[in-house]
């Protein structure tokens, strides 16, 4: 398919050409050019249903697919179909602040030692070609979230492979969609006129402690079982048995203290290094500390950009362990510390993204009398890429390490991986031999934690017929107990092999589920690469940076390994898990913001933003946001009695911020920008009146009618005042003495957010906030002022903190400045591009009807996740995989204006794209179907099929394509007519069950409308 930011630019040359005059009305230092270029195959390409993406060459190098379980670790299916990441241990990676992320080329890690291999019998000999892109020349992935699949050709070659990977996914299970376990079918084909005998070979070496093994002393056990058709490798480890009469520690031996002049007999390459040893912090750097005496190697020389090594002279391992003091960048192989061999690497360390150095030290036993060096290594020029080490020496009695037993270890744990259907184990033995691959295939191998071993699996022999296929399975499932807040998975399941056991139990059900949703979601009329980009980012469930506790709280960081807490105002933003997993998102309203014991419940009101103490104006009124959504995405009433009077509370506190109830927060607002808002705005503003309008819906359904009144007013003060002090006659400002707060502020610039609470009203059946065409136009100034075709020009002038779009690429500004002079000290990430306000902008866009400027910013984001760009899985801010994206379901929503009141059974459709042949799945409280509207000349056929559970209806609300009123509306449940009363208020249909109806798994209702005159009436059966 053709890359269509080529056709973007070349729109943008001509438009550019056309629309001199329009730039002249804005300030000099505003960059954004009003006229998009919009081209008609533009245009089109953001409707036009298109072909699924298939990628290739090159595309499938940073394509890293999460399949694993929700908050179960991040485990990818790369490109080229290999596993990567490998972060199931309790422990993962942050990126910092996420400048230098996103404009590097980055390649997943594939760290373990595991692969799928085909074996053909050819001249009575077996073939092997591993699944990858060095044994087959035409790979090609094609993502379905949550379902990868990666196949192989090779000319000349006559079979065919495919490889499915996932974990099971399926809405309103959240259960069974956070199971540590991966599976993997691989389905082999013969392409040939000739019958061909194959088998699958499969080998994974062990893992439990993976990343203590080179400090810890213990062994590993891989065991092989068989029973029927299923081998199983089972992976553990265990502590050494207590040391009777243990060994007197003899003297340390140092090896370098880095407190000469110069490196002495030490070598160095390249630049980063130096003529010596640093003494402490370097220009430009946080301070560095933990050293010891006045020398160290630091490599922050000149900044992280230079490179290069220092290596040891040779010395004698005569001790078991290593020891040392490291600190700096966290780049696997990059910035870190090794100990060589015979060249080979042997032992590695690398910093944790702290300046602080720590000891840290590995077990060399194995390998005293041997020869060794040292070698440090900075290979990174981007953030942290610079490495700390002091102290090394040679010990008995280490500093740190084996102070606990390895069964309390982080990544301690078991983890099985199974073949179906397997070989016996004297016919693994005897093709292995054949092959000369060294894999342990016995039924028990135990060896000490420092050496790594692989077992394999291979699986029965198959004759394949031409043209026929053969599916084999491998399942992969981990345990890994001891995070500090232990995980949901493990409340269930005691070890890998409970939950190896629940799923092939359970095979079928989580195949078909998990299929049924990605079909159902797929089988749309929407636009293929809109889809992929909306449910990409329900993968961040999936990743380091969510987790689901023993306790059942859901919680998450804001990105991988960064930012803790499930902060409010960054998950303001997220909607996806809220619709497709409501009891992920109650557990954080019940056990984080509505607690008080563990959570940021005060009896003030306020909701700490972090389960702090910290007030967060976005994030406080947005809570009050989310518990509406919640109760509307539940079966009854229960979550919202349980919660109410906190939630009122909660409310209660924005009340005072406001003070004078006039519905301005005027005080300090501190926000997701990280800074505070000094006097009203309509970011903050929006929410708050949003939040007040949800108060009151709340209210009424808990008849708390006073509160309710209240609610009301200060929300109708709150509406006039926003139109009378904020509005700046294109957009809504900010008012502000810029003299008393010159940092961090709005002003008279145009924010992209400045209609949330709008976006949120809408999805929340809220209604306006603000007159609808004061709306429209903040949208349209929004998409004039701050979406820029290409974001150069205006980076060129004010470059952003951190880079999340370059030049030649689209994005969304945070805020501009067209009306005034650019503040330079203002709004802070102003000058960034964020994918989650892209989303919510957009989303919010399409509420109002303006389809081609928000499914515009979407495609942008798109095109900056395309793999050659950047893993589409991974859209980056503060940190991999940054929950605020989960904002793309906000669009989906709009897509379909969907309307949904669990307890009350009321559910609405109102289609913004292609209305007269529309089909979408949809989710409600207890059940997911598909919505179809379809109008032919003067008939409309809706249906609601349900494929999952069940759904509660007793108001149905649809808009009419073919003219209103209709004639005649008839509804239908299968063969059977349903007796229903239809009315038709502000342009929709409304369509009333006074008994209600409940539609279950595998039913339809089906209305036809057909239009002539109108009249109000019941209809008959
Ligand atoms: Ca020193
Ligand atoms: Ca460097
Ligand atoms: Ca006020």
């Amino acid at each position: 398919m053709e890359r269509l930011r080529h056709i973007l630019i070349l729109g943008l040359a001509m438009a550019t050409l056309l629309s001199g005059s329009a730039s002249s009305l804005v300030s000099q230092g505003h960059s954004v050019p009003a006229d998009k270029g919009w081209s008609e195959p533009w245009i089109q390409s953001l409707y036009a249903r298109g072909e699924k993406e298939v990628f290739r060459g090159r595309d499938l190098d940073t394509i890293g697919m999460p399949v694993c379980g929700i908050g179960t670790g991040q485990l990818y299916l790369c490109g080229d179909g290999s596993l990567g990441c490998w972060e199931i241990f309790n422990s993962h990676f942050s990126i910092g602040t996420g400048a230098g992320a996103y404009d590097q080329l980055r390649t997943p890690s594939r760290p373990v030692d595991h692969g799928i291999g085909i074996l053909l019998k050819t001249d009575n000999r077996w073939d092997l070609r591993t699944l990858g892109t060095k044994d087959f020349e035409n790979v090609a992935f094609c993502g379905e979230y949550p379902i990868g699949t990666v196949t192989y050709e090779q000319p000349g070659y006559p079979l065919k492979v495919a490889l499915e990977a996932f974990s099971p996914f399926i809405p309103l299970n959240a259960q069974d969609s956070a199971l540590p376990a991966t599976l993997l079918h691989v389905t082999i084909r013969n392409d040939s006129q000739n019958l061909q005998e194959t088998r699958l070979l499969t080998w994974l070496e062990n893992l439990v402690c993976l990343h203590s093994a080179q400090q810890e002393e213990g062994f590993r056990r891989s065991e092989i079982r068989r029973k029927g058709h299923i081998g199983t490798i089972a992976q553990s480890a265990f502590s050494p048995p207590p040391d009777d009469e243990p060994e007197p520690a003899r003297p340390n031996l140092l090896l370098a203290d880095f407190e000469g002049e110069d490196y002495g007999d030490w070598t160095s390459t390249g630049e980063a290094f130096g003529k010596g040893p640093a003494q402490g912090t370097l220009p430009g750097q946080q301070p560095v500390s933990g050293f010891l005496g006045k020398g160290l190697i630091n490599t922050f020389l000149q900044g992280d950009e230079p490179q290069g090594t220092l290596i040891s002279p040779v010395f004698v391992i005569q001790r078991k362990r290593i020891q040392f003091l490291i600190g700096g960048g966290a780049h696997q192989d990059q910035t870190c510390i090794q100990l060589l061999v015979k060249g080979h690497v042997v032992r590695t360390a690398h910093g944790e993204n702290a300046e602080r150095l720590k000891w840290s030290s590995w077990n060399v036993e194995s390998l005293v009398g041997q020869e060794a060096q040292i070698r440090i290594v900075d290979h990174h020029s981007g953030g942290w890429g610079h490495i700390n080490v002091d102290h090394i020496e040679q010990t008995d009695l280490p500093r740190h390490g084996s102070v606990v037993s390895l069964e309390h270890l982080l990544d301690h744990g078991t983890l099985t991986y199974s073949l179906i259907p397997c070989a016996s184990e004297a016919e693994t033995q005897q093709i292995l031999e054949g092959l000369n691959l060294p894999h342990d295939v016995e039924d028990e191998t135990v060896f000490p934690l420092t050496e790594r071993r692989t077992s394999a699996l291979l699986s029965q022999r198959v004759l394949l017929q031409p043209g026929k296929q053969q599916t084999f399975t491998c399942l992969l499932t981990w345990h890994f107990p001891n995070h500090v807040h232990g995980h949901e998975y493990a409340s269930r399941f005691q070890d890998a092999k409970e939950v190896r056991d629940h799923v092939t139990r359970n095979y079928s059900r989580l195949v078909t589920d998990t299929r049924k949703w990605r079909d159902l979601y797929y089988d749309s009329t929407l636009p293929y690469w809109l889809l992929d980009r909306i449910h990409s980012t329900m993968s961040t469930l999936s990743t380091g940076t969510a987790q689901w506790w023993k306790n059942g709280r859901f919680w998450a960081f804001e990105g991988v390994a960064c930012c803790a807490g499930t902060c409010t105002h960054v998950w303001n933003y997220a909607h996806g898990h809220a619709r497709l997993f409501p009891e992920l998102a109650r557990s954080v309203r019940e056990m984080q913001d509505f607690d008080s014991e563990q959570g940021g419940f005060h009896q003030n009101g306020l909701v700490g933003f972090r389960s702090d103490r910290a007030y967060a104006a976005d994030g406080q009124n947005g809570t009050i946001l989310k518990a509406y959504r919640e109760h509307l995405v539940s079966r009854d009433t229960s979550f919202l009695e349980r919660n109410w009077p906190r939630i009122k509370k909660a409310l209660l506190f924005s009340i005072q911020q406001d003070g004078n109830r006039d519905g301005l927060i005027e005080n300090s607002q501190h926000n997701t920008y990280d800074i505070n808002f000094e006097g009203p705005n309509t970011m903050v503003g929006s929410l708050y009146l949003a939040a007040l309008r949800a108060g009151e819906e709340m209210a009424k359904v808990m008849g708390d009618k006073p509160f309710a009144r209240t609610c009301r007013e200060i929300f109708a003060a709150g509406s006039k005042n926003t139109m009378e002090r904020l509005w700046g006659g294109e957009y809504f400002i900010q008012e502000v003495d810029l003299e008393k707060y010159p940092k961090h502020q709005v002003g008279q610039g145009c924010l992209s957010d400045q209609l949330f609470g709008q976006g949120w009203a809408h999805q929340l059946g809220l209604g306006y906030l603000y007159p609808r065409e004061s709306v429209i136009q903040a949208l349209d100034s929004i998409w004039r002022y701050n979406w820029a075709p290409d974001v150069g020009p205006h980076n060129a002038l004010h470059p952003p903190l951190r880079v999340f779009a370059v030049p030649g690429e689209a994005g969304l500004f945070t805020c501009t400045w067209p009306k005034s002079r650019h503040l330079d000290q203002g709004v802070m990430y102003k000058n960034e591009v964020w994918t989650g306000i892209e989303y919510q902008v957009a989303g919010h866009m399409i509420w109002e009807g303006m389809t081609d400027q928000g499914l515009s910013i979407v495609k942008g984001v798109h095109e900056r996740y395309h793999p050659s760009v950047n893993n589409p899985y991974n859209e980056i801010e503060c940190g991999d995989h940054y929950a605020r994206g989960l904002a793309s379901w906000g669009i989906y929503l709009a897509l379909m204006g969907f309307e949904y009141d669990g307890p009350r059974g009321e559910i609405g459709f109102a289609p913004k794209v292609t209305p007269h042949a529309f089909r979408a799945a949809f989710t409600t409280a207890q059940g997911w179907g598909r919505f179809t509207q379809q109008t032919v000349d003067n008939l409309q056929i809706n249906e609601m099929s349900l494929e999952h559970g069940e759904l509660w209806l007793k108001i149905l609300r649809l808009t009419s394509e073919i003219g209103t009123p209709p004639e005649e509306v008839t509804l239908r449940v299968g063969r059977f007519k349903k007796r229903a009363n239809w009315d038709l208020k502000q342009d929709r249909l409304w369509i009333d069950f006074p008994k209600g109806l409940r539609l279950k798994k595998g039913q339809t209702l089906t209305v036809q409308i057909r239009n002539s005159p109108w009249k109000d009436r019941a209809i008959s059966p």
